[in-house]
């Protein structure tokens, strides 16, 4: 090919993607990334004409042709904030997934333990027939699950829920069952005999550990004691007392995962409280320099534009998803922002699925988005990566 063909070759490829974009996608070009008021403009207020946000053409490839945002489900009203955190999906085919509640007034219940905050946890799911989503609150049996937080699915297929505690309960991790009547098991509720602070968020890694961050919202937001540990990460092998700090220094660790080959691991540090909000995304390596893998070289990820990070996936192809202020942004592996679903008011926490589905928590709402390049590992190869272990094909 001659190098002009060869251009126009290129120009026109480049030109019919752009001019095949669906409304509901904005690609950002030097023009308009020039000036600073189109940006912010764009952030909400056009939300609902153009969802998703094209800062790299490597997103356009992950949203595929006719990428579509929906609401699936309000909770029954405007105080109940039913779809907060975890997102944990336990099956693809139906989708069934459990979501956390944030903490929310107990109308008319005194319980001094909590400050009369009470969480719940849900079971979402769709009817195979008439497409219908549903959201119940599942009452669990066993140990006590006190103010659920994060959760994944465990290797074993069970659902491995951090507990913050309450005034009375140190925080805790626990499993519970994924069907009725869910039972639940305790599994960790000290480090080495002192009461964790409030157990944020989890993830399991193939050889079985689980690495889980400690922040200090629990006192923070009056449902817990005074710390009595920093807040920290650890790694803890189950049945087993080996358990280990495995990073500190961060203001209030929040999300983790890791990449599909293990040898990166994410960590979000979330403190909007602070007059320059913590709001970073960091990564480490994650080596074998000892007998049992640790985390080194932290560096400093990515700073979403907007808000915190809070929860954060990692897809198969390793780009990295936060649910941030202004819904979930996507880098790459190496940190470029690469585009953003816009969740007006943003989002907590979300699930990557099968067949393109992200499941995305909106605290009153839940949204779903399904985009024809996301590639997601089997439920299979989730197991065997322990990423968010929330995909089963
Ligand atoms: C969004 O809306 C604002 C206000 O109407 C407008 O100035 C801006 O150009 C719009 N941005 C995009 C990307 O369409
Ligand atoms: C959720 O509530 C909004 C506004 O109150 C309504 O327009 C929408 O149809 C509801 N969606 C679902 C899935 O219930
Ligand atoms: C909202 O829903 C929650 C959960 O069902 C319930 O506890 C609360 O009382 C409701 N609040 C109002 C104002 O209806
Ligand atoms: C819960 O109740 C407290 C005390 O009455 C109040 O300050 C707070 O705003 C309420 N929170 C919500 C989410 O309604
Ligand atoms: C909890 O509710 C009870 C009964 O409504 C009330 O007396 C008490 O002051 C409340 N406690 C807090 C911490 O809001
Ligand atoms: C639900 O539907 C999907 C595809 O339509 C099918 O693969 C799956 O087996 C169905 N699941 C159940 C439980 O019927
Ligand atoms: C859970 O327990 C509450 C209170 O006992 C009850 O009202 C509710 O129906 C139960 N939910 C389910 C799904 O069994
Ligand atoms: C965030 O920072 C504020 C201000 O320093 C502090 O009061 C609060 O405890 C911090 N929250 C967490 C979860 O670390
Ligand atoms: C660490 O060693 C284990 C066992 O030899 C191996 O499976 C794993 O891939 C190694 N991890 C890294 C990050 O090199
Ligand atoms: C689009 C949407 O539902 N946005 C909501 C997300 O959650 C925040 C906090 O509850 C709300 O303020 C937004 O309206």
């Amino acid at each position: 090919m001659s190098s002009t063909l060869f251009k126009q070759v290129l120009s026109l490829g480049l030109l019919s993607a752009v001019s095949a974009l669906p409304d509901n996608v904005f690609r950002f070009t030097p023009e308009n990334i020039a000036d600073i008021s189109s940006l912010n403009a764009f952030t909400s207020a056009n939300a609902t004409n153009a969802q998703f946000q094209v800062y790299d053409d490597a997103f356009l490839t992950i949203l595929g042709n006719t990428p579509t945002m929906s609401l699936i489900l309000n909770s029954t009203n405007a105080t109940f904030t039913q779809f907060h955190e975890a997102a944990a999906l336990v099956s693809s085919n139906p989708p069934v997934l459990f979501v956390t509640s944030n903490q929310y007034n107990f109308t008319g219940i005194n319980s001094p333990d909590t400050s009369n905050k009470t969480i719940v946890i849900s079971r979402v799911s769709q009817n195979n027939a008439t497409g219908q989503w549903t959201a119940e609150v599942i009452n669990t049996t066993g140990t006590a699950v006190h103010l659920a937080n994060g959760a994944t699915v465990g290797n074993d297929g069970n659902l491995i829920y951090c507990a913050q505690g309450d005034l009375k309960n140190g925080g805790a991790l626990l499993t519970i069952s994924p069907t009725a009547p869910f039972k639940t098991t305790n599994l960790l509720n000290s480090y080495l005999g002192t009461p964790f602070n409030s157990p944020n968020d989890v993830v399991q890694t193939t050889d079985g550990a689980l690495w889980f961050t400690d922040p200090q919202f629990g006192f923070a937001q009056n449902i817990r004691s005074a710390p009595q540990l920093p807040a920290q990460v650890y790694r803890w092998v189950p049945g087993t007392t080996d358990i280990r700090v495995v990073a500190q220094n961060i203001v209030a660790p929040n999300g983790i995962a890791f990449s599909p080959d293990e040898k990166t691991a994410y960590i979000t540090d979330t403190n909007s409280s602070l007059p320059f909000a913590t709001q970073n995304i960091y990564a480490y390596d994650v080596t074998n320099s000892t007998s049992t893998p640790i985390l080194a070289n932290k560096r400093t990820f990515a700073m979403p534009s907007n808000g915190i990070p809070d929860g954060v996936k990692v897809d198969a192809a390793g780009n990295v998803y936060s649910g941030c202020g202004d819904g979930i942004n996507v880098w790459n592996a190496q940190g470029k922002l690469l585009g953003k679903m816009i969740v007006s008011g943003g989002s907590s926490n979300f699930a990557l699925g099968a067949n393109g589905q992200v499941f995305i928590l909106n605290e009153t709402k839940l949204w779903l988005a399904t985009l024809g390049g996301l590639k997601t590992i089997s439920r299979t190869a989730a197991q065997a990566y322990g990423v968010g272990g929330s995909v089963r094909h």
